[in-house]
């Protein structure tokens, strides 16, 4: 049986619904996961009036709080930095020869995005990107994760690249650079060129993952002079199990699939990744280091005693078993392929040499605890335990709060697979931020949750768990995908209309977070 079957079929967003199995577990192609679905405050507002510059005092705190040992410090050389994707937020989608994504198409469909709205616009960063890049200095950042869209270099997909292509790309690293920002490039964040759809189905064929590999490789040619750190994929669970997925959720190009082609598409997918490793090698300048971007189903010890602590870790493993796991062992686990039986992908030994191919980091996308975990008398050495109904939220159905999946998802996955360097290259949370009536948002809820989240983040470090950095998602409200408008996620509030940036509250205390580099 399908887990897919217990979905919440109304879950409105992402991984919508309250289960604990919300996530289509069974796609993850987990040999035990069925048999356990059912069983088993402020201050500081003027501050935001007064702009958000760092005082050279502020700056000596920093040093002040590492050099004392302060128990609430994050490691010296922390890489502070917030997160973006190319569609979510540059509009511009006609200019320079920018072919068509799937987002395009996807949200001229009838009734597919809650708003009726698209990206043609989004917050023009295209054209404001020089004022955004003064947002982030004005937090204090160092480092920026930003996509490039792969429809403005290859219009087709494959074929010639288009020579304004990376024009702004190239703009908007050098703003950046002059800025003191270092930037991180994320590949592919799901604008896929509409005409890879329609000649080959997009992922569902290996002819996609070829060409994917070969636009990492022109991008790495063209900007590792200047971008040292490149992600190759962002969210392969999210976008695949929603985009082609038996999940109820559905996302651009919402294509049903049977188990056994979304087991396909999924290995293309990887496949990609790992064509994308060796192409940055092939390609890049020296230096440049190469890795993924994933959402991985965190998976959170039920209470924090050594057998359930075990437990977690070995789920971690199995429930990552279609991206993470096979990324980082270069083989499909056995409860896998079990599992999937005749419905498992279809692979060569020479596909999974390159889709393990050695990476230089794990950056690791982290909202919520997706599993809690508990140790069963079973030979699979685990079981997940269902999330109660009454578990808190954020502002999206989906975004459930638990801090401590910012401690053992790094944790897990460090330990699993002996990681060296992980970047949390996503966290974040939708908010109401219901400007006051002066115009200010105080936007305690997401501050309450970045505290959380964060003070997990420093007891993880703490304890050596190698995370070298953070990306706060996101820098600015941006289009939220099938929630159009309507859900916000920036430090920076902005004005649709008039596209107008303000800092919320939370902008203040993620600036005071890393001037101290430490909690606040
Ligand atoms: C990420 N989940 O998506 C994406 O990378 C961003 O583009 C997006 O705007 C952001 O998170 C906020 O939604 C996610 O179900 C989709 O756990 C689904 C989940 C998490 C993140």
């Amino acid at each position: 049986m399908s887990n897919a079957a217990t979905l919440r079929p109304h879950a409105p967003c992402h991984c919508g619904g309250p289960d604990a199995i919300s996530r289509p577990v069974a796609d993850t192609g987990v040999a035990v996961s069925h048999r356990f679905t059912r069983r088993h405050l402020v201050g500081g507002a003027g501050a935001l009036a007064a702009g958000l510059a760092i005082s050279p005092a502020e700056a000596q705190q920093s040093a002040t709080a590492q050099s004392n040992g302060n128990a609430r410090a994050f490691p010296k050389d922390f890489v502070w930095g917030t997160a973006t994707s190319s569609y979510q937020i540059e509009g511009a989608v006609d200019v320079d020869g920018r072919g068509r994504s799937i987002w395009d198409t996807y949200t001229r469909l009838p009734d597919k995005i809650r708003d009726r709205s698209n990206g043609d616009r989004a917050v023009e960063h295209f054209q404001r990107y020089k004022e955004d890049v003064a947002l982030m200095k004005e937090l204090g950042t160092t480092a920026y994760r930003f996509s490039i869209a792969w429809p403005r270099v290859f219009p087709d997909g494959t074929g010639a690249p288009n020579p304004k292509g990376l024009d702004f790309y190239n703009r908007l690293i050098d703003e950046l650079l002059a800025n003191g920002i270092t930037p991180y490039a994320t590949l592919y964040h799901w604008d896929m060129p509409q005409a890879l759809q329609d000649r080959f189905g997009g992922w569902a064929s290996r002819e996609t993952a070829k060409a994917f590999g070969d636009y990492a490789g022109h991008v790495a040619k063209h900007i590792t002079d200047r971008v040292k750190n490149v992600f190759t994929i962002n969210e392969c669970a999210t976008f695949v199990d929603f985009g082609y997925g038996i999940a109820p959720i559905e996302m651009a190009p919402g294509i049903k699939s049977t188990q056994k082609e979304l087991n396909q598409i999924r290995h293309h997918v990887a496949l990609g990744h790992g064509l994308a490793v060796q192409a940055v090698r092939a390609h890049g300048h020296a230096g440049t280091e190469v890795g993924v971007a994933e959402n991985l189903a965190s998976c959170i010890p039920v209470i924090e005693t050594p057998e359930h602590i075990r437990a977690s870790e070995i789920a971690t493993r199995e429930m990552n078993g279609g991206y993470l796991t096979v990324i980082m062992e270069g083989r499909y686990t056995d409860a896998f392929l079990a599992y999937a039986g005749a419905n498992a992908p279809v692979f060569t030994d020479e596909d999974l040499k390159i889709i393990g191919s050695p990476i230089d980091f794990l950056g690791l996308n982290i909202y919520m605890p997706q599993h809690y975990v508990a140790a069963p008398a079973d030979a699979a050495g685990f079981a997940l335990v269902p999330t109660p109904a009454s578990f808190p939220r954020m502002d999206s159905d989906w975004l459930r709060v638990g801090p401590e999946a910012m401690y053992w998802a790094p944790r897990n996955v460090a330990k699993l697979w002996n990681v060296k360097k992980i970047f949390i290259t996503e966290n974040g949370a939708s908010a109401a931020d219901k400007p006051a009536p002066d115009g200010r948002i105080f936007d305690l809820d997401r501050i309450m949750y970045l505290r959380a989240y964060l003070g997990q983040l420093q007891r993880a470090t703490s304890e050596g768990v190698p995370v070298q950095g953070y990306f706060h998602w996101s820098l600015m409200d941006n289009f939220e995908w099938i929630d159009g408008y309507e859900k916000r996620f920036g430090l920076f509030h902005v004005d649709f209309n008039t596209q107008k940036r303000t800092p919320k509250l939370s902008a203040e205390f993620y600036r005071k977070l890393i001037a101290g580099n430490a909690l606040v």
